[in-house]
């Protein structure tokens, strides 16, 4: 079944349809230049950075501008807050339904590579941008009315939710059309792996040291288990791994740069992967609180992020509270 067939069947708001088929769209266009690297000079950095301070690559840029055109073209969103822009991209179409906030390359430095990267979306209800300004953005995620990604692997795939459970969608390039492969994305509730950048061991606080010791012990300690690790250093692709076989990703707070209270970003990052693991049966915290409950306070705010199967979510919530016990 295709992408707009299955929104017809599913969704009731046509102005939500369209905006995710111009999603679906931009993440199309963008494929088609990932797919062709070098020979676009897409694997090129420029001189500039984005809002976080990053050096931005060719196709960080052509990214944003693909789906900011695509997102104007749908005539549905009033504002989009991007990644590479500091503020948020007003259209004229101030009074329409819906802003997006997006990451419209997530993992870019992975280009060099040639890895695996992924563009997010998340999408608000408009609850006054007009009169509100960049303000309107800061809604908790338990507002977003759906979440999508589009991860560039072997394959293009769209990972999307309504609200009402995760549903894959692989692109037919044949026919330049998402064609639905999985309906309704289980997350198994009790796995054995890790996703972490173990090379921030040293700044973790005690609640992920305890965590990470105790799975490095695996059967012989109080698991009772052998873990395994992952880390892909792209969200998407480790966040597409724990929807496919489960396990945990964390981002956590650290004391690194103790400014920082994590490094992904909440509103186009932490809470569109939160709802897509949340309806897929997981969960997503920040240590002690649900993501999707945290109330933003800027645009371009950081959170640590703990999702994945629930049990190990739990878990990991149960050791945040004894250490502030
Ligand atoms: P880039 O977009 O700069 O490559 O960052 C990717 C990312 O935001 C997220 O996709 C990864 O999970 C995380 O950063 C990787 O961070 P480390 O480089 O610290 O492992």
């Amino acid at each position: 079944m295709q992408l707009d067939v299955f929104l017809k069947q599913v969704s009731l708001n046509h102005a939500l349809n369209v905006l995710i088929w111009h999603a679906a769209q931009a993440g199309i266009e963008i494929a088609a230049l990932v797919r062709q690297g070098a020979l676009q000079g897409v694997t090129e950095k420029t001189a500039t950075t984005n809002v976080q301070g990053e050096t931005q690559m060719q196709l960080d840029i052509r990214s944003h501008e693909v789906a900011i055109a695509q997102l104007r073209a749908s005539a549905v969103v009033a504002a989009v807050l991007s990644e590479e822009e500091d503020k948020p991209v007003m259209f004229e179409t101030l009074d329409a339904p819906f802003l997006v906030s997006m990451d419209p390359l997530d993992g870019s430095s992975n280009l060099a590579i040639n890895g695996v990267v992924g563009s997010i979306f998340s999408v608000l209800p408009n609850t006054g941008v007009a009169t509100q300004g960049e303000q309107a953005f800061l809604q908790p995620g338990q507002a977003q009315r759906a979440a999508l990604y589009v991860m560039y692997g072997p394959a293009t795939l769209l990972v999307l939710s309504l609200g009402q459970g995760t549903h894959v969608f692989t692109l037919d390039h044949d026919t330049a059309s998402f064609v639905l492969t999985q309906q309704t994305v289980e997350i198994p509730p009790e796995t054995s792996e890790y996703a972490i950048n173990a090379s921030n061991q040293r700044y973790w606080q005690p609640a992920i040291q305890r965590y990470i010791d105790e799975c490095l012990q695996g059967a012989e300690g109080v698991r009772g288990r052998d873990f395994n690790m992952r880390w892909c250093a792209s969200m998407v692709m480790d966040v597409h791994r724990i929807l496919t076989r489960g396990g945990v990703f964390l981002y956590p707070r650290d004391n690194k740069q103790p400014v920082k209270a994590g490094r992904l970003r909440l509103l186009y990052e932490a809470n569109p992967m939160s709802l897509l693991v949340a309806q897929a049966g997981g969960e997503s915290i920040n240590g002690l609180e649900d993501v999707l409950a945290i109330q933003p306070t800027s645009c371009h705010q950081r959170v640590p992020v703990l999702l994945g199967s629930r049990q190990e979510i739990q878990r990991l919530r149960e050791y945040h509270q004894q250490a502030t016990e």
